[in-house]
Formats: C-alpha cells, structure tokens, sequence
C-alpha cells in the first residue's frame, strides 16, 4: 500500500523564509547608525504641554541657540583655576593590586578642587594619551550646559594631546568630576576627583573630611586609600565628612561612637537635621551626603562595608551596619515651597522596565524606558521657565541611581507618601525596583540634559535619555570622527 506523496517542503522553507526576513528587519531596525545626533534619538515627548511648530519633524538638532552659547561670561576672570593631565596609566595604590586605569595629574582619583560659592572655577584639561578621548562631567553641579562636558552632546572628546578649557560659577555643596566620554572603563578605572565648594563666608565651622569611595581592583577605598582611614580630626572636634559614591549601586554609610546629622545631600543642605543614631544613610550611586558629628573623647569611625575613616586618637571600633536606614521623605524640617509643584506646565513618565529584544543588533533583556528600548525612548521637551514634574517607576528587577544633568529634583512622594521633612533636593536618586517617585522641578538652565542610570554598565546598555529646552541644539554628535561616546 503507498501512501499519497508527502507535500513538499516549499511550505515550511517559505514559513522560514517569512521568519527569517521578519528576524533580520528587527535586527537591522535595532542597528545604531555609527553617528547621528543624540536629540534626532527617539520621540519627543511633550509631556502634556505645548509642542512647537517644527518642519524639523522631531528632528531638534537643527535650528536654535547651539548649546555652546551656554557657557558663563567669558570676560570673568577665574578665582580657582585648576590645570589637570589625564593619563592612561598602570596604577599603583598602596594595598591594590596594580591595575590599568586613568589618573589626572599622576593620581587617582585626581586632585580635590576646592572652591568657595560664587568663585569662578576653571579647570583647563588636557589629554596626553587616553586612546578614545575624554572629557570632564561636574556632576550635580548646575552649570551652563556649553560646560556640561558630555561627549557627542555638548562637546567632541579631547583628543590624545587636547585641552579643554571648563568654567562654571561653583555654589555651596560637595560635588565631583568624571569623563563623560567612555564613561564605564574611564570612571570605573578612575578618571574621576573631588569637588568640594565651602561657602562664600568660608568661615570654618568644622573639620573637613572629604571621603571619595571607590572601588579599585575589587578593594573598596575611601580617598584611594583601602580599609581604615585615619582623619586629623581630635576629640571635641566638629566633623563634616562629605562622603561621595562614585560606584554603581547604593551605599550605606554609618557611624559608630557618635551620634551624627545629615546636613546635606547631593550638595543642598537639609533643613534641621536631627542627629541620627542606629541608622544607616543610604547613599546612591553618583549621590553624595555630608555627615556632621562632633567627635566624643572615646572617637568615632565613619564607615562603609569595607572601609572606614578614624575620627579622633584611636576612633572607636567598628560597629555592624545598621539594619535601619534615615528616611529623606520624612528627615528634617520643611520649608515654603519655592514653586508649586501640584500645578505643573508638563508631567513626564519615566517609567523603567526591561524585556527581551535587540539593542544595537545584540539579543538580550535591556533596559526600557516607557516601554521602549533605546533608541525609541522619549526625549522630554520643555521650556525655559516651566514647571515640570516627573513621575519616575522602576519594574525593571534592579535598582537604578537616576541622575538629571544640571538641576535638581524635588522629591513630593515615594509610593504614594507624600514628603514631610526637608526639601529634598536630588540630582542622582535612588529608585528601588517596584517603588515609584513623584519628583519636579523648575526649568530654569536651559540646554540639552542627559537624564540617565548612574549605574555605568546600564547607561551604556540604553537606560538614558534627554532633557531638552525648546530652542537650543547640539552641534556635536555621537560617533563621529570624534569617535563620541558618552557611555
Ligand atoms: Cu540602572
């Protein structure tokens, strides 16, 4: 008995044939283009408010002021001028193992700037041979965005044997620079330093301890120094160290010995701060806290897992991390609200998420931001003068330090709690996987901001998008002979 002949194959080499030219169009689709400009990237998202007649399409790289216009009076001389070399190097750091990493005039990190509020601060950069360029990003300084320092959007990379010359009118805080060019190798390998701005009276009201941490080799060092740091500071003293988180997760920090006050966060000072014991303060990735303690006779220590800074003759001994963390939403006092924040010009979504997909032609689980992976996220678009309030989530799995270029947020509510204690004012904030921000500003320094995930390696995976003002462009782009790569 025969059977009837089997039917051909031509069916399923065609079914196939379907999938396959379906798979090869969303992987070309996901391609990035080896240049294009950063603002042509994505949607613009209006967030609700008005949107300006362009024949540009969305296309907001042509016409309008360039970004660097953005820059302060030329004609201003400098009151702290700083000169810094960047080098590619084999690094050296007593108690690491020797690495290949970055430093700015022969150390990592580089030199500490100090600055008084209203000085003008000038830092002129050279590159002598970091391979893929560099620049220098102030982060969470609210400078003019021509000095913003972002590669492929406010400037080219400096070039092997180029300089760039940085200005900006620094204001009270504890601050800190890092290339924004390559940012994963070059910050992670030390391409980064202290800035620290006192303020204008510079009366000093306590012992200054900056306390810069960062990972080298895998050793957790605090001023590149790894396990205990030993201060000047003695018994009876008024400390204030201001400790910078220059890694890619939160970090508790914590002290033992002494009771001690958040004074400030992300370089804005908490509005009376009620001294803090058996609590950890948590600070984000790229964020900042100053602790303020007075130093009992028996010592204290500041620490954080695997390091720590001696206050006083033998400091006390290290203590376990506190379980319990200081709330910002309801720390420290209030204050008149500067602007109304419940009638916003715009409302954005900033919802972060993650699926399967392509990115740049690479299968994996990326990031998304209101469900579309870069390069289809929103790019937010104000105007000079506005209120514009943020809704930020997070049902991406992992935490993420969310840092805005050149303003600060006010945090309103997380998860629905409305704020109670100080203002509390952020430019990197910490957003846990499932909690929700309600968070505003005022637009008031106009330009083209990054707005994105501190966490390096997530940045350059396309957790980042843009804040831009009506009006301004970038004449810089990324990729490009240049070679310009923020992340
Ligand atoms: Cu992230």
């Amino acid at each position: 008995m025969t059977g009837r002949p089997r039917r051909p194959g031509w069916v399923a080499v065609a079914a196939a044939a379907i999938v396959l030219a379906g798979a090869t169009w969303f992987w070309s689709a996901s391609l990035l283009p080896g240049s294009y400009p950063m603002t042509s990237m994505g949607y613009p998202d209006y967030g609700g408010g008005p949107s300006a007649p362009t024949p540009h399409g969305h296309d907001h790289s042509a016409g309008g002021i360039p970004v660097t216009q953005l820059v302060p009076d030329p004609a201003r001389p400098a009151d702290v001028r700083v000169d810094l070399v960047a080098r590619a190097q084999r690094v050296n750091l007593p108690g690491v193992t020797e690495f290949d990493g970055y430093t700015l005039n022969g150390s990592t990190p580089g030199p500490t700037i100090n600055a008084r509020t209203g000085d003008l601060v000038e830092v002129r950069v050279t590159n002598d041979n970091v391979p893929g360029g560099i620049t220098l990003h102030w982060h969470g300084v609210d400078l003019p965005n021509g000095m913003d320092g972002v590669a492929g959007v406010t400037q080219d990379a400096i070039r092997l044997g180029g300089s760039y010359v940085y200005r900006f009118v620094a204001q009270e805080g504890t601050y800190w620079y890092h290339s924004h060019q390559l940012s994963h190798p070059q910050v992670t390998g030390g391409l980064l330093g202290a800035l620290i701005v006192a303020p204008a009276d510079a009366v000093p009201r306590s012992v200054e301890v900056p306390a810069l941490v960062h990972f080298y080799g895998g050793l957790r060092t605090i001023n590149g120094v790894p396990g205990v740091v030993r201060s000047s500071a003695r018994a009876g003293a008024t400390v204030r160290v201001r400790v910078i988180n220059t890694d890619q997760g939160p970090m508790p920090v914590w002290v033992t010995g002494a009771a001690y006050r958040v004074v400030a966060v992300d370089g804005r000072t908490v509005n009376q701060p009620p001294p803090v014991s058996g609590r950890a303060m948590l600070v984000t990735a790229g964020g900042r806290a100053d602790l303020e303690l007075r130093v009992p006779d028996g010592g204290a220590r500041v620490e954080v897992a695997g390091a720590s800074i001696v206050l006083g003759a033998d400091g006390a001994p290290s203590g376990p991390a506190p379980r319990e963390f200081v709330d910002l939403l309801h720390y420290g006092s209030p204050l008149p609200p500067r602007f109304d924040p419940d009638r916003p010009d715009r409302r954005f979504d900033y919802r972060i998420g993650r699926r399967f997909g392509l990115l740049n032609g690479r299968p994996g689980s990326w990031w998304t931001i209101n469900d579309g992976m870069f390069p289809n996220v929103p790019m937010f678009v104000v105007r000079v003068g506005e209120v514009v309030r943020f809704s930020v989530s997070n049902v991406s799995g992992e935490v993420h330090p969310m840092h805005l270029h050149g303003h600060h947020l006010l945090v309103l509510a997380r998860d629905g709690v409305r704020a109670t204690g100080s203002p509390w004012l952020v430019d990197s904030l910490n957003v846990e996987n499932g909690e929700s921000y309600e968070v505003a500003m005022v637009a008031d320094n106009p330009g083209i901001w990054m707005d994105h995930c501190h966490n390096l390696p997530h940045a350059a995976e396309g957790l980042m998008t843009h804040l831009m003002y009506e009006g301004y462009r970038t004449p810089f782009i990324v990729g490009g002979e240049h070679a310009n790569h923020p992340e």
